[in-house]
């Protein structure tokens, strides 16, 4: 009997600020009506297809909380909570006790959704992190790389290699950006003790994350901070600062300086306006040579001497933090797709598409014609 009865939790685990729970089930509406009251205790009846209406849901423990209900049908109900997830267990256990049975999010998308690409839209959208992450998937969700792909699949059909190679081009092209619209950017703030990085970290994510002092050598393991940078998901990771190491502590810190700034998407070397340029430095810039270099403290009188060049900024004024920002957002995202772009954003999606293309370049059509229809889901 359950079989057809479910309760999904459509919303991502966690705390969030509302929680949706789906009702599936031939009786849907009416279970959900025999717990349901107005504000003065008088009972609801809602009409399938009509406008959300308000309402409170008695709770198995006790009290009763206020939802809207939305009933797309008599077998659909969506009750829109308050987030905590002790409240949604409730509301879960409630209809569990009925007879209902949990279903996860991920299968209730499986068993709704038969094209693959809108799936792994569907499952990316319950953990995308910022806006821009939202209207891109929901883009592929209605299917422009489904579209893009489809071409592709047509034009290994006629045996087009030159077209196909572009049209494939065309679409990696955005494969980094697609995975970190659930996944941030990584970008580290490396650089020598005292200049200033952490205070950086602090102003870019705007509340005091990490230990600032005067005193060199304060942060001794990386901290991590999860922001947005112009819309888009960005792991901001401040480190110990680089200098000879004074106790084993300090030599531990250093190592996981380099170890995180090696798988950085992006290095900020931070350094000291104040300070002169050392010899030791250009080894960092030569480590990470596509780093980007940043003079902080600016608001001080700057130190004699040449420098390479870089922004200048100032994490105690805020001086040059838009411009900052904006650096790494082109370093990061130098070209932004336009509405309606394909962007593959699945680990799946990028690996086929590559697997074509090599197939393409080798001559090997009928293994290319495999992999795309792999990736449609064919
Ligand atoms: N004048 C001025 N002082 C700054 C600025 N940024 C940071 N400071 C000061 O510089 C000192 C060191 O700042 P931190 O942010 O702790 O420097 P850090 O690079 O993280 O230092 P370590 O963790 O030791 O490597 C503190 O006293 C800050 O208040 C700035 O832009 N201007
Ligand atoms: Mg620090």
């Amino acid at each position: 009997m359950s079989r057809d009865r479910k309760v999904i939790v459509l919303t991502p685990p966690g705390r969030s600020a509302i929680a949706t729970v789906r009702i599936e089930g031939v009786d849907a509406l009416l279970d959900v009506c025999r717990y349901l009251s107005t504000r003065k205790g008088n009972p609801v009846n809602i009409t399938p297809a009509a406008r959300p209406i308000l309402a409170r849901l008695k709770l198995p423990l006790g009290g009763s909380e206020e939802v809207v209900l939305h009933a797309a049908s008599g077998e659909c109900v969506e009750i829109h909570c308050h987030g905590s997830p002790l409240l949604v267990e409730q509301i879960v256990d409630l209809f569990v006790q009925m007879g209902y049975a949990r279903e996860s999010v991920e299968a209730w998308i499986d068993r709704t959704e038969s094209d693959i690409i809108a799936a792994e839209a569907r499952r990316s959208l319950c953990e995308v992190l910022t806006f821009r992450g939202v209207q891109i998937l929901i883009d592929q969700y209605r299917g422009a790389l489904k579209g893009r792909v489809e071409v592709v699949q047509h034009l290994i059909q006629t045996k087009n290699m030159e077209g196909t190679i572009e049209l494939l081009d065309e679409l990696l092209r955005w494969g980094e950006l697609g995975l970190h619209l659930v996944k941030p950017w990584k970008v580290a703030l490396v650089g020598p003790a005292n200049v200033g990085k952490s205070s950086l970290l602090n102003r870019l994510v705007g509340y005091d994350r990490a230990i600032v002092d005067a005193t060199p050598g304060t942060t001794r393991d990386f901290v991590t901070a999860v922001t947005a940078i112009d819309g888009w998901p960005s792991e901001l990771c401040d480190t110990a600062g680089l200098r000879q190491p004074q106790d084993p502590i300090e030599e531990e810190g250093v190592r996981r300086t380099l170890a995180v700034a090696d798988a950085a998407d992006l290095v900020v070397l931070v350094f000291s306006c104040a300070d002169p340029w050392s010899k030791d430095y250009d080894s960092w810039r030569e480590r990470w040579p596509r780093s980007l270099v940043v003079y902080n403290k600016c608001d001080l009188p700057a130190a004699q001497g040449d420098r390479p060049a870089g922004l200048e900024v100032s994490a105690v004024s805020g001086h040059g933090l838009a411009e900052l920002e904006q650096e790494v957002v082109n370093r990061l995202v130098p070209v932004v797709p336009s509405p309606g772009t394909a962007v593959p954003f699945t680990d799946r999606q990028i690996r086929l598409l590559r697997q074509t293309r090599d197939a393409v370049l080798r001559g090997d059509y009928s293994e290319a014609e495999k992999h795309i229809s792999t990736l449609l889901g064919h």
